[in-house]
């Protein structure tokens, strides 16, 4: 297909790597962004987020001269909408950004112009809040000016092969413009493009992170039925997906990051009467960091005066450095109101901030509990023998199923995980 200009709007987690991924294929990218410290940073070269390979790529795309970055749009052949679309207090949407980025284009939108949205968004977005703002246009929409829907699909830490191996899901607002859309991702994506209309994919997106959301739900409430019925549950969900039509998710201390514990929101806030089994997912996700404290307490309950707890892995999922909405730092707020707890932390992916970690070995050392809350890769080739020598109680805490329980009880540890012990 031939070169186009593309102008991406917002060149966060998913702006981005788009942006780099069409450059390196030939297109000349305008990025945008309101942030000036990572226009800034871009034009040097560099970046400002973690994710494997991206900052090689943003290098070549650069020094190519096919990636710039400003504050302001200019003309185009292209539009990517990819700003962030947060939760608010109440848990409905802030579409704020997506306004403000779509009202930001119109000066420079002309005929056989292309806009995408890649934000995930709720149903309505695109007909209801974008294509209102675009008409101001004055282009005829779905003719002259191009509009669909191209949600993101990408899963942290992978951003950069799942861009091209992923199937993709075009909505436009005709068959022409998700059509135009199509072509121009197959510029990089090797997955299938399948094309449908703007709300469906709208769903669509919304949908792929509730099933997840829900189905981690149902392996929570496993495990702790299982804990009362005197059952391994890791056990029980690797025996029934066995089965050839059952494909269970794994219990945890809850559900974080900015997707999957967001965007069942967005259906609730559109159908609260209907949305039953969703609203219902996201409250038992969110109750288990309160449901392991209660189960620390347990644990802790025989030991006198101040106990200390050494916690493993505070981001909100393994090998990334992302804390935004992570489980285990909601069940360190929780322990910390305990006056009688004293709190360390360990994260290889963690080392400065608000959540300031500790090398293993001065974390660990006088405490009465280990928690392993995110199994970074890491952790694997932890010394247990060096640990449990520094400790002053041997107890661990596994919510991930990530240890050698058997090792370490021959080690002297009483061994606690989340799904089997009561
Ligand atoms: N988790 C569990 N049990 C599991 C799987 C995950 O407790 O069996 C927890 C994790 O520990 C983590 C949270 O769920 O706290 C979410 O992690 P994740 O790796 O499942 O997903 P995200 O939020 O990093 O990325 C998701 C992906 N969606 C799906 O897999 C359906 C990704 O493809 C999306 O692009 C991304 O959301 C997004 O941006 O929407």
């Amino acid at each position: 297909m031939e070169k186009k200009k593309i102008c991406v709007m917002g060149l966060g987690y998913i702006g981005l790597p788009t942006a780099v991924m069409f450059a390196t294929h030939g297109h000349k990218i305008v990025g945008v962004d309101v942030n000036e410290a990572v226009i800034e940073a871009l034009n040097d070269a560099r970046i400002i987020i973690k994710e494997p390979y991206l900052d090689l790529l943003v290098h070549g795309a650069v020094i190519s001269g096919n990636l710039k970055a400003q504050t302001m749009p200019e003309e185009a052949d292209v539009f990517i909408i990819a700003v962030p679309t947060p939760i608010q207090h109440d848990k409905t949407a802030d579409m704020s950004f997506v306004t403000a980025a779509t009202r930001a284009i119109i000066p420079y939108l002309r005929a056989g112009n292309v806009v995408i949205l890649e934000s995930t968004s709720p149903t309505g977005t695109v007909n209801d809040l974008m294509l209102p703002i675009l008409a101001e246009s004055g282009l005829v929409i779905g003719e002259q000016l191009m509009v669909a829907h191209a949600p993101e699909r990408v899963l942290p830490g992978r951003i950069l092969i799942e861009l091209v191996e992923n199937n993709r899901i075009v909505g436009g607002v005709n068959l022409k413009s998700a059509e135009a859309v199509r072509d121009l991702y197959k510029t990089f994506v090797k997955g299938e493009i399948y094309l449908t209309d703007a709300t469906t994919a709208e769903m669509c997106k919304m949908t792929e992170n509730t099933y997840r959301d829900v189905n981690i739900a149902f392996a929570n409430e496993l495990a702790i039925i299982c804990e009362k019925a005197g059952v391994n549950a890791w056990d029980v969900i690797r025996l029934c997906n066995k089965h050839p039509r059952v494909s269970i998710h794994q219990p945890g201390p809850g559900v974080g990051g900015h997707c999957i514990a967001v965007d069942p929101w967005f259906i609730i806030e559109k159908y609260p009467d209907e949305a039953q089994i969703i609203a219902l997912a996201r409250r038992t996700n969110d109750a288990m960091p309160g449901y392991l404290a209660d189960k620390i307490e347990v644990i802790l309950n025989n030991i006198p005066g101040k106990k200390k707890i050494a916690v493993l892995g505070i981001t909100y999922k393994p090998d990334v450095e992302d804390i935004r909405e992570s489980p285990v730092i909601h069940l360190i707020e929780l322990l910390k109101n305990h006056q009688d707890y004293e709190i360390s932390m360990v994260d290889p992916y963690v080392r400065s901030g608000e959540y300031k970690t500790d090398e293993l070995l001065p974390a660990v050392k006088g405490s009465d509990l280990v928690i392993l809350g995110v199994n970074h890769k890491e952790f694997a080739a932890i010394d247990f023998a060096a640990v449990g020598d520094v400790m002053r109680n041997k107890n661990l805490l596994d919510t991930r199923n990530f240890l050698k329980g058997d090792d370490l009880t021959k080690l002297g540890f009483h061994y606690y995980l989340l799904g089997r012990d009561h």
